[in-house]
């Protein structure tokens, strides 16, 4: 077999004039531009999963977005309606009538948060807060105006090192720009090839409740406290600049720094909140000021060299677990990689072939992933943690009827279990306040969230039956700490997630009630997310029993706390219960025109394209419906998502649809939506568009890297299934170091359209089912043993 992994590398001459497309190197893991960024979508996100920064990298002026994952305003509420327990009867008894729009009717009136909620996904003043951005690094260079030639900017996804290159009146300028998690500091190293090159200006600013002072000569401080939403002071922030030079002269006029004749310069940054919500992280800082001067001492201290490389060496701990190569046999590799990353993307929405952008589409998620959650930070949100706006869109919250979820698709299955932590301890946070919500909304026990949460530990439902009574959020959550368990075979973490479980589970044993037609125990009040039905009556609604989402989530749920229970041998009454409870639960359903119902009951639906496909959760991420469990269920569940297409090509929507189709093994399908996730939705820095060119959210960028992995491995049946929906258009390639359920680590090779070559890593010792096509195999497996099988899997 030919060496797949063959890279067209270009090495790169600093001081030599090379054009941009030279300088490109390896298209599947460098974005690169020939301008600098116009726009924050153009701009290139780095990140060491609590501090982030964004690179314009303009000639005269630079602007760096700076971010760190805890600047909230807000502050914890009370936003429970204490006594909304007493309309619960009301509400169900409705429901239990068919009278689902006077259900919503009352559920709107009593049954929804206490207070201004999320202030309709505006909440910045509110209580409930909003992500902000922490400020903007302006640096403003003496040049002179409109003289760069040879510019090129670029994020090398494999080294997290983003470099902005260009030639001036003779001199050639660098600047490379990361940020170190083993130093917690951001970094900007400015160079020329000629001495005394660089004069320049740094300032340091935020939209609002801000100061910014020069505090030594070479150094700028900015404080400030945001909003607490209650009229007062809520979280307290600093963030800390200073610049080392070689050559030339620094001096502070007012709030900026003036850089004067210097060879080089080093600008540190460094950032750091009182956070102390609820949400667990490593990072308790009580005087911000004080820690930010003590991060940049100690990062001054250090040589430039010894930073950049422990950065590089920490960043690949994370990135090089996971290798991928996709080859279209077409030799196109060498034509794309000489083209700028913008225009790539439009050339693959006007269908030219590039196996290589879907190669740095994966991997760009997973970059992301490492780059705004790591072990022991906050876990990612709306938009990683990289925002401009003072009113983030939806706060930049973390949504709970897919779009968190959707954050940590790739987590497990791209090796990044340790990533999927922060998401962990967030659900974990979600208890204590969960109970109280359980309570007064549902005289009931265990823990509940409902669509939205916070780091103020929000649990209630939103402002508006329509979206925020989805009651199924904190099950879906529940999901994810199965999965952790699921890949890892790590009993001694399931000893710390089941009783979260648990806890979940309770509460829904105690919130469920019987529907009238059938007899089946269905959740109420809920709704299947933001989607609306037509009632008998001709009337629109929401609100209704049992969704079929909140069912299948439900059987998943009570599913893996029953499997944990019986693994440590606990809770027989709990689990007998959960047993007869689930058989009980209402089933999917197909409805008369051949699909799954969203609902209990076939309701028209005014917007039949609507972007939530709440009811395929059985397919993808849980696998009740798929075509080797559930055949029927899965055509159904087909049907249903052809007729929902693609309108409006919402990004996190088409990202779902390359999971949901790999999982029906329709390969054709996966890629069109592939090809849609990319084309239509990716942003100049390919970070995702929620509509095309509109609003930044990273769920799409993440659930595209999922869906990739599921084309190409998935282990969901009890079984390792290589190759389950790879495209024609990639008819040979090579995927290293993907996760499958019971603890192996899979490197597939395919040639020709067929599996060449498969390494199995036994992590857990488990027993291991292997299928390619229609062939399985099983096989017995020791710890730490790696088995290597050929195209016969033999
Ligand atoms: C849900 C979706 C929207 C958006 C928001 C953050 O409300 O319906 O499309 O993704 O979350």
């Amino acid at each position: 077999m030919k060496k797949l992994g063959q890279k067209i590398l270009i090495l790169l001459v600093v001081n030599t004039v090379v054009s941009s497309a030279e300088l490109s190197g390896d298209s599947s893991m460098i974005l690169w531009y020939e301008t600098p960024a116009g726009h924050f979508t153009q701009s290139l996100p780095l990140g060491n999963g609590r501090l982030g920064m964004m690179v314009f990298g303009g000639v005269e002026k630079d602007r760096i977005v700076l971010n760190e994952e805890s600047v909230w305003s807000g502050s914890p509420s009370d936003d429970n309606r204490q006594d909304a327990h007493e309309q619960l009867p009301n509400i169900r008894r409705l429901l239990q009538q068919g009278k689902n729009d006077e259900a919503e009717r009352l559920v709107n009136q009593t049954f929804t948060c206490k207070g201004e909620g999320s202030g309709h996904g505006k909440g910045s003043d509110v209580p409930f807060g909003c992500y902000q951005v922490l400020g903007n690094l302006s640096i403003e260079f003496e040049t002179n105006p409109n003289s760069a030639t040879n510019y090129h900017r670029r994020l090398d996804l494999s080294t997290a090192l983003a470099d902005v290159r260009y030639r001036s009146d003779g001199v050639n300028y660098h600047r490379r720009y990361f940020t170190s998690a083993p130093d917690q500091i951001g970094v900007i190293r400015l160079t020329a090839d000629k001495p005394a090159a660089l004069t320049f200006n740094i300032s340091l600013d935020r939209p609002e409740r801000f100061g910014t002072e020069s505090v030594a000569n070479n150094e700028l401080l900015m404080t400030g406290q945001l909003k607490n939403g209650h009229g007062g002071g809520g979280l307290r922030y600093a963030a800390r600049i200073r610049v080392v030079t070689t050559g030339g002269n620094v001096t502070a006029t007012g709030s900026q720094l003036n850089i004067l004749n210097a060879n080089a310069a080093t600008i540190l940054f460094a950032a750091e909140t009182d956070y102390n919500g609820v949400v667990p992280r490593d990072r308790q800082i009580g005087d911000p000021r004080a820690k930010t001067a003590e991060v940049i001492a100690a990062a001054a201290a250090k040589p430039y060299k010894t930073i950049l490389a422990d950065h590089v060496t920490d960043h690949r701990r994370f990135f090089d677990r996971v290798s991928i190569y996709l080859d279209d046999g077409k030799s196109t590799r060498r034509k794309n990689a000489a083209s700028a990353t913008d225009k790539r993307i439009k050339r693959f929405a006007e269908n030219a072939e590039d196996p290589d952008l879907a190669s740095l589409y994966f991997n760009f998620g997973r970059y992301l992933l490492i780059s705004s959650s790591r072990p022991g930070t906050l876990s990612a949100n709306l938009q990683g943690i990289w925002a401009q706006e003072i009113q983030t869109p939806w706060n930049g919250d973390w949504h709970l009827d897919i779009n968190i979820q959707m954050n940590y698709w790739p987590a497990e299955v791209c090796n990044l279990g340790d990533c999927h932590v922060p998401m962990l301890r967030l659900i974990e946070s979600l208890q204590r306040p969960g109970r109280a919500t359980a309570r007064s909304y549902y005289n009931a026990d265990g823990w509940v969230a409902h669509v939205i949460t916070n780091p103020w530990g929000f649990t209630a439902p939103g402002e508006r039956a329509s979206w925020g009574s989805t009651v199924s959020g904190s099950a879906w959550l529940c999901e994810h700490l199965w999965e952790h368990y699921a890949f890892t075979e790590d009993k001694e973490y399931l000893r710390w997630a089941y009783p979260i479980m648990k806890g979940s589970a309770q509460f829904y044993l105690d919130m469920l009630i019987t529907e009238p037609a059938h007899g089946w125990l269905v959740t109420a009040p809920s709704n299947s997310p933001e989607n609306t039905f037509r009632m008998e009556n001709g009337a629109t609604a929401h609100t209704c029993m049992g969704p079929t989402v909140d069912m299948q989530i439900l059987r998943e749920l009570f599913g893996n706390c029953i499997a944990a229970g019986e693994s440590f041998d606990v809770d027989e009454r709990f689990r007998e219960n959960l047993k007869t409870t689930r058989a009980r639960l209402a089933p999917n359903q197909i409805g008369p025109d051949g699909r799954l119902q969203e609902w209990l009951k076939p309701y028209e639906e005014p917007d039949p394209h609507h972007r939530h496909i709440s009811h395929m959760y059985g397919l993808y991420p849980y696998y009740e419906l798929t075509p080797q469990i559930a055949p029927e269920l899965a055509e159904a569940a087909g049907k249903s998502l052809e007729r929902r297409g693609f309108k409006g090509d919402v990004g996190w929507a088409n990202a779902w649809k390359i999971c949901l189709y790999a999982r029906l093994l329709d390969s054709a399908q996966a890629y069109g939506y592939l090809k849609r996730l990319i084309g239509r939705n990716a942003f100049p820095n390919l970070f995702n568009a929620c509509w095309p060119n509109r609003v930044f959210q990273i769920d799409g960028n993440f659930g595209g890297t999922a869906g990739i992995a599921e084309m190409l491995l998935q282990s969901h049946a009890g079984e390792i299934h290589l190759l389950p929906a790879v495209p024609d258009t990639w008819p040979a390639g090579e995927v290293k170091g993907l996760c499958a359920r019971g603890g192996f680590v899979v490197d597939v090779e395919w040639e020709n359209q067929a599996l060449s070559q498969v390494k199995i890593l036994s992590k857990a010792g488990r027993d291991c089912k292997v299928r390619y096509r229609n062939k399985v195999i099983e096989m017995k497996t020791r710890k730490g043993k790696l088995y290597v099988l050929n195209e016969h899997l033999k």
